[in-house]
């Protein structure tokens, strides 16, 4: 199983048994954190060729060094792949994370002092949409929209509106990574429209649902930019990208912005193996594996509301749940994640909206479904995960039953073994 890296075995003995150790880690355990999932083999393999070698500062056809032969074949595919699965005309696959992606994106779409009006952080969005603790809100101004009721998560667009009418951002921003409902895309964007800012959506958390059919694509309903992380349901390597809708102005900024604006050479290594994943994603199988990621949050919704466990945003759209478990069950975020680790299970404290303890401590579990979906679980083995789930977190002190709990779930590990292969 190790002899995969028997060189780093041979040659780095500190760093092969932390790189087995994860392995073990993975292998053993549910990852429910809802932004990861696992790679396939080729797009491993991919990651750790000998593109890694190679500089490439510029785009195909047009690049500052010589040598690039296979690198322009290799950014061309990811590149084609990209638009064909979000159906639109424009991607740069070289962003190298998410954040990069977005960063060069107000660059390329803003001037320093505009506005972005984006969902309020405590609410679900991310710190590249504009938490004070980012440099970002040293360069633009950052105002907010919130849920009407976080009960619902239905947000409430008539403030937006009335925010964006005051405030005339350029970029009406959507897109969180603590929030599971599906949005009205047709009113955001034309509330984006009406003062002339651009409709963009940061889909990382959902892209994958997005390419494989099983959520909404803001580009049918208006929306003129999307930014995304590659490595979250899209289920390839860790990185970023940028799509635009149609036009070919905007994507020239946004080539301009990445390189030479903001990054230097890409990484080819990881642009292939997002090329492979991606053509993994546009596979007819991937439609299924979407699906499944949401009929299996939806299954572990069912446990956790009939447990009386509140949920925010009153439920899940997507792949991701938000459970306030201190209201709920007086365990603070920081304490269930640490008790629910004993027993095999990963994910995160989060902040829910409003929260009135702090983000090292917050009163939420953020959990999802897309790691444990390409590991097969059906909704059957993921209403018995949110069982074992609320089990642990009301006997945590109970040394005993959390030894069980840990070897049901070794043993669901053993049963669904990590694939290696998608398609
Ligand atoms: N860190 C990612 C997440 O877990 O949602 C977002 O960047």
């Amino acid at each position: 199983m190790h002899d995969e890296y028997a060189h780093i075995k041979s040659q780095d003995k500190e760093i092969y048994d932390a790189i087995v150790g994860e392995q073990t880690r993975e292998a053993e355990g549910l990852e429910l954190i809802p932004s990861e999932n696992y790679v396939s083999k080729a797009v491993r393999e991919a990651n750790s060729s000998e593109l890694t070698n190679k500089y490439s500062e510029g785009y195909p056809g047009k690049r500052y060094y010589g040598g690039q032969f296979y690198t322009d074949i290799v950014e061309n595919i990811a590149r084609d792949r990209a638009k064909q699965l979000f159906n639109c005309k424009f991607a740069n696959v070289q962003p190298l994370s998410g954040a990069p992606a977005n960063v060069a994106l107000y660059f390329a779409l803003l001037e320093p002092g505009d506005t972005v009006l984006g969902m309020d952080l405590s609410h679900g969005g991310h710190l590249t949409h504009g938490h004070p603790v980012t440099y970002l809100t040293k360069i633009f101004k950052f105002v907010r929209y919130k849920m009407k009721n976080p009960d619902t998560g239905e947000i409430d667009y008539d403030e937006m509106l009335k925010v964006a009418k005051e405030h005339k951002p350029k970029i009406v921003l959507a897109g969180y990574s603590a929030y599971p409902r599906e949005l009205d895309y047709t009113r955001m964007s034309s509330i984006a429209k009406e003062v002339g800012a651009y409709a963009v959506m940061d889909v990382a958390h959902i892209a994958g649902l997005i390419a494989g059919k099983a959520m909404k694509n803001p580009f049918d309903y208006g929306f003129d930019v999307l930014t995304t992380t590659t490595h979250k349901t899209l289920r390839g390597p860790r990185g970023g990208m940028i799509l635009t809708r149609e036009s070919e102005d905007i994507g020239k900024k946004i080539d301009k912005s990445v390189f030479p604006g903001f990054q230097g050479g890409p990484h080819m290594n990881n642009i292939a193996a997002k090329a492979i994943a991606f053509g993994e994603a546009l596979h007819p199988s991937f439609k299924t594996y979407a699906a499944q990621i949401l009929k299996n949050a939806k299954a572990m919704e069912k446990v956790f509301k009939d447990a009386g466990i509140r949920l925010i945003a009153g439920g899940t759209d997507s792949h991701l749940l938000l459970a306030d478990v201190f209201g709920s069950l007086n365990i603070p975020g920081k304490e269930a994640e640490i008790v629910l680790d004993e027993v095999g299970i990963t994910l995160n404290k989060n902040a829910i909206a409003d929260d009135k303890r702090g983000p090292m401590d917050p009163s939420g579990i953020r959990f999802g479904t897309p790691a444990i979906t390409t590991r097969k679980f059906s909704e059957k083995e993921c209403a018995r995960v949110a069982e074992l789930m609320i089990e642990t977190l009301k006997n945590k002190d109970d040394v005993t039953k959390k030894k069980a709990i840990r070897e049901e779930i070794r043993t669901m590990c053993k049963q669904f073994s990590i694939p290696e292969v998608f398609v």
